[in-house]
């Protein structure tokens, strides 16, 4: 439940937001399917032009320390989200000034940027990302090209949301920006066609999970199998030997695979030609059958497979060709929905 607050009538008051939470918190403090209250969306302070200070933070601490306060004298143990400052976009003052009581979790929108003025705070507090997402079809602060550290924006924000243990919801289920559908009606009548977010996005929550496996030692450390999963184009495997490299993922249940996309460590794309995706419903280590194999790689772009075997499979694993030390940097396996 997020408080998008405005009134109703176009008033805000303080009196209709007590009441709307005071009236949240006594419906739903039993409900099993409410995860958090986010107190409010994207606060901002426009009074003093757009710019955060410190003391604008503490101001908007000892509101929100008010907030929680009134929330927890009806519902003592649902996780409460706060949201930082200029419109979600940083929470460098938190950590210095938290918001008092337990179960906080500090609200991010990290749309096109990435920078430590929020994952610092996952050291001591639970960071959220209520809303990610871009948007390369409008001029707006959604394009990717706004991000300027390096990997593209959506590769750097997941690897750095992992890194950091930062979950996230996305936005926008429909066409405003940054739009995930070109065309959506409430009614049901549209096809809820993906934007290229939209395509990124559902592939990134439909993705398989599981328990990482492979060969070792790695040729050095940081280059171990499960840097193939991490969520990371940067990072990659890199096994000892030349030959014989596997990286696999135990999902932990049998599913049919839909589709695999691989991306191949950086400069180093010819070495996954030859390699083989293959699926076992029984070990880790045996009864694999072959799912799919490359026939090349292109450096510094992803690549996709659609896997037509209608068994599912709960252990899926590359097997790196001759001479390729196992090296590819990243493999998602898109179970079928
Ligand atoms: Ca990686």
């Amino acid at each position: 439940v997020t408080n998008h607050f405005e009134g109703g009538d176009g008033v805000s008051t303080q009196a209709k937001f007590d009441e709307f939470w005071t009236g949240v918190a006594t419906r739903y403090k039993n409900d099993p399917r409410v995860v958090m209250y986010e107190i409010f969306n994207e606060p901002v302070h426009s009074d003093t032009g757009w710019v955060t200070t410190e003391a604008d933070w503490i101001a908007q601490r000892d509101w929100a320390n008010r907030t929680v306060a009134m929330i927890r004298s009806i519902d003592p143990v649902r996780p409460i989200g706060v949201a930082g400052l200029n419109w979600a976009g940083e929470l460098k003052y938190v950590g210095a000034n938290p918001v008092a009581g337990q179960g906080i979790v500090y609200i991010i929108h990290p749309y096109s940027f990435v920078n430590g003025n929020f994952g610092y705070l996952t050291a001591a507090y639970p960071v959220f990302a209520s809303e990610i997402g871009f948007d390369n079809a409008r001029t707006s602060i959604y394009r990717e090209s706004r991000y300027t550290g390096g990997l593209r924006y959506r590769e750097a924000l997941e690897a750095y949301l992992r890194a950091k243990g930062i979950h996230w919801t996305v936005w926008h289920f429909g066409t405003y920006g940054p739009a995930l559908l070109t065309d959506f009606a409430n009614n049901g009548t549209s096809n809820y066609t993906p934007t290229e977010a939209g395509a990124w996005f559902r592939d990134k929550l439909q993705q398989a999970d599981g328990i990482p496996f492979g060969t070792g030692p790695a040729a050095a450390a940081g280059s171990e199998y499960d840097k193939a999963f991490d969520g990371n184009i940067a990072t990659f495997f890199d096994y000892a030997n030349a030959n014989g490299g596997i990286a696999g993922i135990d999902q932990r249940s049998a599913r049919r695979i839909a589709k695999l996309k691989f991306y191949p460590r950086s400069g180093y794309a010819g070495r996954m030609a030859g390699g083989k995706f293959q699926g076992s419903a029984t070990s880790s280590t045996e009864g694999y059958v072959d799912l799919a194999t490359i026939k090349s790689a292109r450096d510094g772009q992803w690549a996709e497979i659609a896997v037509t075997h209608a068994t599912p499979f709960r252990y899926i694993r590359y097997v790196s060709p001759a001479g390729s030390y196992g090296n590819v940097a990243e493999i998602n396996i898109i179970p079928a929905p």
